[in-house]
């Protein structure tokens, strides 16, 4: 499809309450829009860069500063055929994935529009409703923590995962499995943890944990391996894994025993199919992540997760789960089984109410 232009958008949008993870605190949440125009459509991608580099060490200062400057130029003007051709395009723009990966949710989104086609239909998905949990983070004590654990289970949620943080580890998740002695429960600690300090979270393995998401140091698969052999629990990568190949790297080593995908840590949905297919193919579990996704985000997520080797629930909760007012006019809902139906429109199923868009932003501008 040729590219006429380029939109971008830089989001501040209101929490409905204050995320908090090993690496800081979010009452508001950044993220770039993407908007690109070919054919009269218009294709939306999210780029999920936050505003500071805790996550890993994108903002949404150097996803825009990647796109305007780097990205946009290859872009315009050109006929991008596919997801394939588009990382084909970008191969010499090094790292900087979650900026990638927010075009290519465009691409996807202007190409399912130009086709009549749903993106999980595009991508291979096999499910028309996809299992999730909800992510809580840290509270303030782990009363607060149980309370909170609480009310999303009565609101249906069947999977919890907490936010640990050296300190506030070990309590925290006994105080909500002794809550809830059967609920599917899994910690995440965002690489807050070196291979000596996280010896203080062996009494985990008792509490019957689906697992433990990425303990240590973002870039280091290898420690993660020693830590996996002192583990029943199986061990989760999500930020160590930012392509296929870092994918095998960690199976082959034993690192973990699950990852989790997110299309933008990955550079791309195109990228996050490839992990799957390449965790499928050995019976290695994998579930979507997430990164507090507008409405745009979110239907990507649902449509990548109805891929049939996501058999753990992923990190997509219902729109009020984040947001009070939202940039698509659909609101995504809790069904009662803990589910959330996957987007069945072309592309990737939503429509952006531009009023709110426009409120929410920030900065914008058009590459054309
Ligand atoms: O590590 O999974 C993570 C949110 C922001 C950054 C990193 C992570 C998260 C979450 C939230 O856990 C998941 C969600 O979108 O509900
Ligand atoms: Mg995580």
């Amino acid at each position: 499809m040729k590219i006429d232009s380029i939109h971008l958008y830089h989001l501040r949008m209101p929490l409905v309450a204050p995320f908090e993870t090993s690496f800081g605190r979010e009452i508001d949440r950044e993220c770039i829009l993407i908007a690109l125009r070919s054919e009269g459509l218009i294709g939306y991608g999210e780029c999920v860069a936050t505003r500071d580099p805790g996550y890993n060490y994108e903002t949404t200062g150097t996803a825009w500063h990647i796109l305007r400057d780097f990205v946009a130029p290859l872009l315009l003007g050109q006929d991008v055929k596919d997801a394939a051709d588009f990382q084909y395009r970008i191969e010499g723009i090094r790292g900087h994935y979650l900026a990638k990966a927010g075009v290519e949710m465009a691409l996807w989104d202007l190409l399912g529009k130009r086709d009549g086609r749903s993106l999980k239909d595009m991508l291979g998905g096999v499910r028309d409703t996809v299992e999730v949990g909800v992510s809580i983070g840290i509270q303030e004590s782990a009363s607060a923590l149980v309370r909170s654990a609480q009310e999303y289970i009565e609101q249906g949620y069947n999977r919890i995962k907490i936010k640990i943080k050296p300190g506030r580890d070990v309590a925290d998740t006994s105080a909500v499995r002794k809550a809830f002695p059967h609920i599917r429960l899994q910690v995440d600690a965002n690489s807050a943890y070196s291979l000596e300090t996280s010896q203080a979270l062996l009494p985990l393995d008792e509490l019957d944990l689906l697992l433990i998401e990425q303990p240590l140091f973002e870039d280091d698969i290898w420690d993660h391996r020693k830590l996996q052999a002192r583990f029943k629990t199986p061990i989760c990568l999500d930020e160590s894994i930012v392509s296929p190949r870092h994918a095998r790297y960690a199976l082959e080593m034993g690192a973990c025993r699950i990852i989790n995908i997110k299309a933008g840590r990955v550079g791309g949905l195109s990228q996050g199919v490839a992990i799957h297919d390449l965790c499928h193919a050995q019976g290695i579990p994998v579930w979507c992540g997430g990164m507090l996704e507008t409405g745009v985000g979110r239907a990507s997520n649902l449509a990548l997760a109805s891929l049939p080797g996501f058999v753990l629930p992923g990190d997509i909760s219902a729109s009020d789960r984040y947001y009070q007012r939202d940039i698509t006019h659909e609101r995504f809902m809790l069904n009662p089984n803990s589910t959330i139906t996957v987007p069945a429109g072309p592309g990737l199923g939503v429509s952006l109410d531009q009023q709110a868009l426009a409120h929410f932003t920030l900065a914008e501008l058009e590459v054309k």
